[in-house]
């Protein structure tokens, strides 16, 4: 009833033009000047300044981050958009969850919600929103609140052990995650499971100035209790430990890691990490803290010394292994210089981090994993790592932007290119609507032979005589002329000033970003390979679901509330192509099935159709929407689908189905009255 009035109020606000002027428009489809894009910005730019951070265009999600809390995600929200169409109440996250969770039930089919933005622009918010609807949303029972809070707790865990604070994000996700939430037949949400794509582990022994490690080691020694830390043969002391203060931050005021740490621990037990499990997690945490104070120096000889016993002592206590290699009570030595001493110790940190979150992942997947084998259906949340660039860019940006490079790709073939081919297949007269295909960039990192990952692997081929300079040089003969690829040797002059020698630089679609190849780039052949396929991998299993979108926008660069950065808001609206977006909508239809679908739902509103229709599902559809009054530029039949151009038109007959659903249970109900 709440929700019925608070419609009727929104819908008169809409039409009121007092009320239009302050709020904007809830749908960009509906903006008259739909194709300038200062009507685009001055819409989202009031809708910001009244706190709606959120705007649709048809069913995608535009949100802007509003870095302050809005009280509009408590358990009353919830209640008033469940089971409400899409449009019928103002925009939220909660209506596309909602609506892509009905859809999925009415139609029993496979989901994702594709969320995307640069770094800080709130896609680990909204990832958990969506979640958090579904665990308090959906049907359960006591079996499930175990399956729900698992779920639930998924989201701390791997949070403290993959985000960390960045100069771009104070909680940015240092690796992709891709979570199917599994539902049964009644639309309980009865598992999950999570992917999650390369974590950056380089974080672990270095961070840049301002930036953090992961959130993990600062908990564990501001909140970790006092025995556990002497156990740990740890000091409640950040400063203690050189891999915690490179960036110079340990403590940032947003953070709370001992109240983080509580909550960690309590979601631990919770996804039933047994207390030697638990125990083994911290000692190996410690055991990288432990190493990050190995300290070595040069020998006379030019051979590395080891002068940190303590460290040693704990290090091999806390992983229970031996100081040294002995065989046959020999004791082996492996003269290394210091700088090699110093990057092996690094690599090792890195490895034993690595190997701890996929453990971590696995064990949290064996929890929610769900055993009867009763068909499920799933929503797919994908929350990965935004586009970034900082002063210097290396490796880990590299992979981060080309796997935004890819979901912008996926974006367009779903959307702008795959929408338009329909239309063609279809025989929808259309005028075909200019785009920018980023295509191209992909297949400049990626392509077989030719793309910069088939050069680095060449170069690997080499042992001995790659290094960075020789890769550099190899994608110089290679990618010379090529329009989004530049080097301080292949730049104009003008281009060249802002180059450094070990440089290359990407036109990304969302913006330049300058890698340096310097320290290491020649030497991750395996990881940008296995990146590049797990990514493939991705797509593949994206492609089977149908998409919704969610894209975040970055307000300003400032992290401030109430801040609206008019040159950076509108940089983004262009590189994610939403005015292209609206366009096609604009210009097409919000939505289409096939005929054989659509008529099997909506039969029984016409009596031509129901209970059986003996001709073809097309003269069906003919037959119903004749019966239900559609207007001819309403829809389209197209050569096996019908397109209907505006979502009311749809809910209208939703709507009658829903009435039409209600009389005939009643007229059931009285006949058996008696029985
Ligand atoms: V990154 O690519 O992982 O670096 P995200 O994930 O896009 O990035 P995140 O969701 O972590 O950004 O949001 C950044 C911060 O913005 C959060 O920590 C919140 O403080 C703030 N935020 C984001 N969305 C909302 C929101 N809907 N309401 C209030 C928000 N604050
Ligand atoms: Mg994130």
């Amino acid at each position: 009833k709440n929700c019925k009035i608070f419609t009727v109020i929104f819908r008169d606000m809409e039409g009121s033009l007092t009320a239009r002027d302050r709020v904007g428009i809830q749908d960009f489809v509906l903006l008259d000047a739909y194709t300038s894009e200062t009507a685009f910005m001055d819409n989202l730019r009031k809708r910001f300044n009244e706190n709606l951070i959120y705007t649709y265009i048809g069913t995608l999600l535009v949100s802007v981050n509003p870095y302050k809390e809005l009280g509009i995600y408590t358990k009353k929200q919830m209640d008033i958009y469940m089971g409400v169409n899409f449009f019928e109440l103002p925009p939220h996250i909660f209506a596309l969850a909602d609506n892509v969770y009905r859809t999925m039930i009415s139609e029993t089919n496979n989901h994702f919600i594709l969320i995307s933005g640069e770094s800080g622009a709130g896609k680990t918010e909204a990832s958990k929103t969506v979640l958090q609807f579904y665990a308090v949303c959906c049907p359960s029972t006591r079996l499930l609140d175990n399956v729900r809070d698992r779920l639930l707790l998924s989201n701390p865990v791997l949070e403290a052990f993959g985000n960390a604070k960045t100069l771009k994000n104070d909680n940015s996700s240092r690796f992709g995650k891709y979570m199917d939430i599994q539902f049964d037949h009644q639309g309980a949400a009865v598992g999950g499971h999570i992917l999650s794509y390369l974590l950056e582990k380089s974080r672990v022994v270095h961070q840049n100035r301002g930036e953090r490690n992961f959130h993990i080691f600062y908990q564990l020694v501001e909140g970790g209790e006092d025995e556990l830390l002497r156990w740990l043969g740890l000091e409640r002391n950040c400063q203690k430990y050189r891999y915690l203060i490179q960036g110079e931050c340990a403590k940032v005021s947003s953070i709370n890691d001992k109240s983080d740490w509580k909550t960690v621990q309590k979601a631990l037990t919770i996804i039933e990490f047994s207390e030697k499990d638990i125990e083994h997690l911290f000692a190996i945490i410690a055991s990288v803290l432990h190493l990050g104070n190995v300290h070595f120096e040069a020998s006379a000889h030019g051979y590395a010394t080891l002068n940190s016993s303590a460290e040693v002592h704990w290090l091999s206590k806390v992983l229970s292994t031996d100081t040294s290699i002995s065989i046959y009570h020999f004791q082996v030595l492996s003269p290394f210089t210091a700088e090699h001493a110093k990057y092996a110790r690094d690599a090792l940190a890195k490895a034993i981090y690595g190997r701890t979150f996929s453990w971590l992942v696995n064990k949290i997947n064996e929890s929610l994993a769900n055993k009867d084998s009763t068909r499920k259906t799933v929503i797919g949340l994908l929350d990965i790592y935004g586009f970034e660039v900082f002063d210097v860019n290396s490796f880990e940006q590299f992979c981060i932007n080309f796997c935004n490079e890819k979901l912008q790709q996926l974006f367009i073939q779903l959307t702008l290119k795959s929408e338009q081919e329909e239309y063609e297949m279809e025989g929808i007269e259309w005028e075909p609507v200019p785009y920018f295909n980023n295509k191209i960039i992909c297949d400049l990192v990626e392509e077989k032979h030719r793309g910069i990952i088939s050069i680095l692997d060449e170069e690997c081929l080499r042992p001995g005589e790659a290094t960075d300079f020789t890769f550099l040089e190899k994608l110089e003969e290679k990618m010379c002329g090529h329009p989004h690829f530049v080097t301080h040797k292949l730049a104009d002059p003008k281009t060249r000033k802002t180059l450094e020698r070990g440089d290359f630089r990407l036109l990304h679609y969302a913006g330049e970003v300058t890698y340096s190849v310097v320290g290491k780039f020649h030497l991750m052949q395996t990881v940008a390979t296995q990146f590049k396929s797990s990514l493939a991998g991705l797509t593949e299993i994206l492609m089977t679901k149908e998409p919704w979108y969610v894209r975040c926008l970055k307000p300003n660069h400032c992290k401030q509330p109430d801040h609206f950065d008019d040159v950076m808001v509108r940089h983004q609206v262009k590189y994610l192509g939403l005015m292209e977006h609206l366009r096609v909508r604009r210009a097409g239809f919000a939505y289409r099935r096939r005929y054989e679908v659509f008529l099997k739902r909506y039969k029984a509103l016409c009596p031509d159709t129901w209970p059986h229709w003996k001709g073809t599902p097309a003269e069906g559809v003919q037959r119903l929407i004749k019966h239900l009054g559609y207007k001819p530029d309403e829809y389209k039949m197209g050569r096996t689908k019908i397109f209907i151009r505006h979502p009311r038109t749809l809910f209208a007959t939703e709507d009658a189905f829903e009435i039409c659903k209600h009389e005939l249970a009643t007229r059931i109900q009285a006949k058996y009255k008696g029985y």
